[in-house]
């Protein structure tokens, strides 16, 4: 692999805003017609849920959902203890400038403050969960996907994948976080550092993240081998295929 050990200046700021933008310009109108964006009452696939409609006009609590208080642990039942120190985020595959950030990389990135949902397919949802970290399209910018790309594997410490197609990653509430209701992501819930994706069911956003792939098309993550959807859209009731 080309990586190599970045630090970040004011240069590669500019660049990543410039990034940002181009990227915008790619995926908005994909990402404007993905489910959470476009589905709607009056169309073919009204969304499935109850409540009050939430911040892109789904219903608050999708279809089959119970609102719990407590955040369960779900996951395949290894912790890895990863100390800031040693933890690493790669981003590589199909971008033009492959990277590997430390921590002190990572924190130096623009930071995003945000309070989304959190759905898990086996029913449970956690509602309003105030997050910082930062967004996956500030990544993106960073090492720009090339033009063939489509898709990111992202992978946890634990051995665990998931994958997301760059209309979904992109949105602007997923994010790396690693604070939570203004402390430490614990680790049990994938701390130093996990993606979270509100639009689709909780497994696409790998606790422990350790490396995101971008690829040239689609490819299955581990439960996606395993039965669950692909696509994984909360409002269509869509969790295995
Ligand atoms: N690295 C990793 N990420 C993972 C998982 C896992 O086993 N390993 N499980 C996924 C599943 S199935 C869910 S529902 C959520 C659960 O996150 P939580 O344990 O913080 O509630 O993490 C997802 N991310
Ligand atoms: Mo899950």
């Amino acid at each position: 692999m080309e990586e190599k050990e970045t630090t970040l200046d004011a240069g590669k700021l500019d660049r990543i805003v410039e990034a940002r933008m181009k990227l915008k310009r790619r995926f908005e109108e994909a990402m404007q017609n993905t489910p959470s964006m476009a589905d709607s009452a009056d169309g073919p696939n009204k969304p499935l849920g109850s409540g009050p409609p939430n911040r892109h006009g789904m219903p608050k609590i999708p279809k089959s959902q119970t609102v719990t208080q407590k955040w369960p642990v779900l996951d395949l039942g290894y912790h890895p203890n990863i100390p800031i120190q040693k933890w690493q985020l790669a981003l590589d595959g199909e971008v033009e400038h492959p990277i590997r950030l430390k921590w002190d990389d990572f924190m130096a990135l623009p930071q995003t403050d945000d309070v989304s949902d959190f759905h898990c397919v086996t029913t449970w949802s956690k509602l309003d969960m105030a997050w910082k970290g930062v967004r996956f399209a500030d990544l993106a910018a960073l090492v720009m996907p090339k033009d063939k790309a489509t898709h990111v594997m992202c992978y946890g410490y634990d051995g665990y994948s998931t994958n997301l197609s760059l209309e979904e990653a992109l949105k602007p509430d997923v994010l790396l976080v690693h604070t939570v209701e203004g402390k430490p992501l614990p680790i049990e819930h994938g701390g130093p550092v996990r993606m979270i994706t509100p639009q689709l069911y909780a497994w696409k956003g790998s606790k422990w993240i350790k490396r995101i792939e971008f690829l040239a098309g689609n490819r299955l993550g581990f439960w996606e081998e395993r039965g669950y959807s692909n696509t994984a859209y909360p409002w269509r009731n869509d969790r295995y295929s």
